[in-house]
């Protein structure tokens, strides 16, 4: 097989070639945007809405992007056909650039970097999908949208890096994180969703949680199949005495939350609607319209 070609900088170079200078401020501060993001069956999924959100954390970090939402999206696109991707997974960054060792970007030094691999996706087992996930309560807040805003998608994932450690450290497969005020945001790399009495809950942005595309989409599916959607705040307690809970996102797509903090979440399994979200999410990820053609 030949090796993966990685845009960066205006260029497509072999995966061993493309390297990052020591000066970048998104390797020194974590100063940079992402979006990971998936392909399926020869289209690249929401990619629109990617790019959007893309666009918006670049917005709020004062980063100017060096191309277009349309040049990236076609830079996204070829980075595909390069690879030959038909299922897989895309990561696009754009670093403040190499501004050397000052907190304040010099504009003098290299503008911002942008780079986009596309690869393969590391998936859960199947059997993951059945037994759902161990989850714990993360002793570490999420970050205060007033500090660092949840809804930039920002290469500074400290708080939930120390997080997901925490979850490890104690046997769990994620950490879920509270807000200063003990309401549920989020786990560390996905949205969170519980069931209770027929009813979908998954809480409000605004309580610090990423807008996840996977999230978007479920919430559209679910008042398709006719279940009602709540974005409103819950706590910890609601969470353990629902029916069923599931996590949503681009890698793990959903997944069941089936033992928090040492308790089953239901009877221990993946519930019935989460399953047949579940189905529907993975139907609708292969038609045409749910994303992007390669
Ligand atoms: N919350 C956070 C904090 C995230 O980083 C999601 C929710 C889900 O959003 P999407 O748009 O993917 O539905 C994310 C997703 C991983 C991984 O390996 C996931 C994310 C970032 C880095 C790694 O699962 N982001």
């Amino acid at each position: 097989m030949s090796e993966q070609l990685v845009y960066l900088d205006g260029e497509f170079v072999p995966m061993s070639e493309a390297k990052i200078p020591v000066l970048d401020h998104g390797l020194l501060y974590g100063d940079g945007i992402f979006e990971g993001i998936r392909a399926y069956n020869g289209a690249v999924f929401k990619l629109d809405e990617h790019l959007k959100r893309f666009l918006s954390a670049a917005k709020a970090i004062h980063l100017t992007l060096p191309l277009t939402s349309e040049e990236i999206r076609e830079v996204v696109l070829e980075s595909c056909r390069k690879n030959n991707i038909v299922d897989g997974y895309i990561r696009l960054v754009c670093t403040r650039g190499a501004d050397g060792l000052g907190l304040y970007p010099n504009a003098k030094a290299h503008g911002p970097r942008l780079f986009c691999i596309a690869g393969q996706v590391a998936l859960y087992p199947e059997e993951a999908y059945r037994n759902g996930l161990k989850v714990v309560t993360s002793s570490l807040r999420r970050n205060k949208a007033t500090i660092v805003d949840p809804q930039i998608k920002s290469l500074n994932y400290l708080n939930n890096i120390l997080a997901s450690i925490e979850a490890h450290r104690s046997e769990a497969d994620e950490a879920l994180m509270l807000n200063e005020e003990g309401l549920v945001t989020e786990c560390t790399g996905d949205n969170i969703f519980m069931i209770k009495d027929g009813v979908i809950w998954t809480p409000p942005v605004y309580l610090g949680t990423l807008d996840g595309i996977t999230r978007q989409a479920v919430i559209a599916i679910a008042r398709d199949l006719g279940y009602p959607v709540k974005e409103e705040p819950f706590t910890h307690f609601n969470l353990l005495n629902c029916d069923e809970a599931f996590l949503t996102g681009t890698a793990a797509e959903i997944i069941a939350l089936t033992v928090l903090d040492g308790q089953n979440i239901g009877d221990g399994y993946a519930g019935e609607i989460t399953m047949k979200l579940l189905t529907a999410f993975r139907e609708y990820t292969k038609k045409p319209e749910s994303g992007v053609k390669i």
